[in-house]
């Protein structure tokens, strides 16, 4: 690369249960980032728009039925179809912001009753993220907000449990913020999150791999 010295992008991810407002954040961070010249891109997982992630969205609109490792193996597919442009990306300066993630991943499976070890095994090795931006909302209020449409997991007894395994996850690469607050204040908090992270990115800060 001689003296190609840009400086790489952010790998952001939020996490949080149905209705804690992470696609709404998502979307603002990528449009606060892009005021500032920071190049930014929003990304989400399930990405329903490749060939796994349309069998995602039959399995999760109860169209058709998966056993359920399988279907944890194809949400683990569908990121690791987009890892190479996803490590791309980030190498040629741009910030992703993602909208759920392997966390996701393991939380909603483990949820299910399968082994949490056997749920991060198929995640080993994905790019981690620089931080983890967890939108922090119990599972009653997320649920008194309303707007759960007709999908396979937006049901309150089961977005408890989810909550459960996502404790279990959180480690030091992890950011809570209470998602109650009104939004401006979430937004303001997730700003100087992504912000000080982006800097950190941007001075050389090395890529890894899950689980670290
Ligand atoms: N979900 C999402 C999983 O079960 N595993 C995963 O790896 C990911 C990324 O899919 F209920 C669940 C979480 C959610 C559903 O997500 C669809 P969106 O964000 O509502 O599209
Ligand atoms: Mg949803």
């Amino acid at each position: 690369e001689g003296n190609k010295k840009e400086s790489r992008g952010a790998l952001v991810v939020l996490e949080g249960l149905d209705r804690s407002g992470k696609s709404s954040q998502c979307s603002r961070l990528v449009s606060f980032l892009e005021g500032r010249g920071i190049s930014a891109e929003l990304w989400r997982f399930p990405d329903r728009t490749t060939n796994v992630g349309q069998m995602i969205s039959a399995y999760l609109t109860n169209t058709s039925q998966l056993d359920d490792h399988t279907i944890h193996l194809l949400f683990s597919a569908n990121r690791w179809e987009k890892r190479s442009m996803m490590e791309t990306k980030l190498k040629s300066g741009t910030t992703l912001i993602v909208d759920r993630y392997s966390y996701s991943g393991v939380a909603f499976s483990s949820a299910k009753g399968l082994d949490i070890e056997w749920c991060k095994a198929p995640e080993i090795g994905l790019l981690a993220p620089d931080v983890v931006v967890y939108l922090d909302i119990s599972p009653e209020k997320a649920a008194e907000r309303g707007g759960y449409g007709g999908e396979r997991y937006e049901k309150l007894e089961f977005q408890k449990k989810v909550a459960d395994y996502y404790k279990v996850l959180h480690d030091v690469s992890w950011k809570v913020v209470d998602a109650c607050l009104p939004m401006e204040d979430v937004e303001k908090q997730l700003q100087e999150i992504v912000l000080d992270c982006v800097t950190e990115s941007g001075k050389g800060k090395l890529l890894s791999t899950l689980w670290s």
